[in-house]
């Protein structure tokens, strides 16, 4: 249980219990952060969903949700190896392969979805930058649980986490917890998968 000061708001951010979810809160420092954010900042971004997206290691296919050796880009920037390094061992038994960056602006979001199954591991982690988010999950059983994640920290997603359950960011411009309304900010996630290839 970690108590998190937002603002002038204070209570306990709790994952939720969910098979094979966990969070790393303070994953990174804020200079890591602010490196980070510099660094995709002055990346290419692809412009064609709703939000901005970069890709690395692979480009994911989104509208086949397939993944190939056709659609392999390189190996991954220094600068994100550092990251798939510090989670090989005890988050991913198989290196993380491939990157994608998003970018939410207030009022952006991701539709419900499980990780493409047979594209990529057992595996998923997701880095958070910027602003506080929102995250939605809903069970094999219309189970809900929502959950703030806050920046600098690592969602890791296994078992039913990765495979029974969906996530998803609604698009609006601010989220509820406890009784308080967190307006949103521009958040930047980097989502680490190792890729299976048919
Ligand atoms: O923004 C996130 O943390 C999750 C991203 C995600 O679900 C995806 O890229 O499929």
């Amino acid at each position: 249980m970690t108590s998190l000061a937002h603002g002038f708001f204070e209570w306990m951010n709790e994952p939720p219990t969910i098979v094979g979810l966990s969070y790393l809160p303070d994953f990174i420092t804020a200079s890591d952060e602010a490196e980070l954010l510099q660094w995709i900042d002055h990346q290419p971004w692809l412009t064609d969903l709703k939000r901005r997206v970069q890709h690395y290691g692979y480009r994911y296919d989104y509208k086949a949700r397939t993944i190939s050796h056709a659609l392999q880009l390189g190996a991954l920037p220094d600068i994100l190896e550092h990251y798939a390094d510090r989670l090989t061992g005890k988050i991913f038994a198989q290196k993380p392969d491939q990157v994608i960056v998003n970018e939410y602006l207030p009022g952006q979001g991701i539709s419900s979805h499980t990780d493409c199954i047979p594209c990529f591991g057992p595996t998923i982690a997701s880095l958070s930058l910027g602003a506080p988010c929102m995250m939605d999950f809903v069970g094999p059983n219309n189970e809900r649980h929502a959950f703030l994640l806050d920046p600098r920290s690592f969602l890791i997603l296994s078992d039913d986490a990765r495979y029974r359950w969906k996530h998803s960011i609604a698009a609006r411009k601010s989220d509820r917890i406890h009784g308080n309304t967190i307006k949103r900010g521009r958040r930047v996630s980097l989502t680490f998968r190792s890729v299976i290839l048919a």
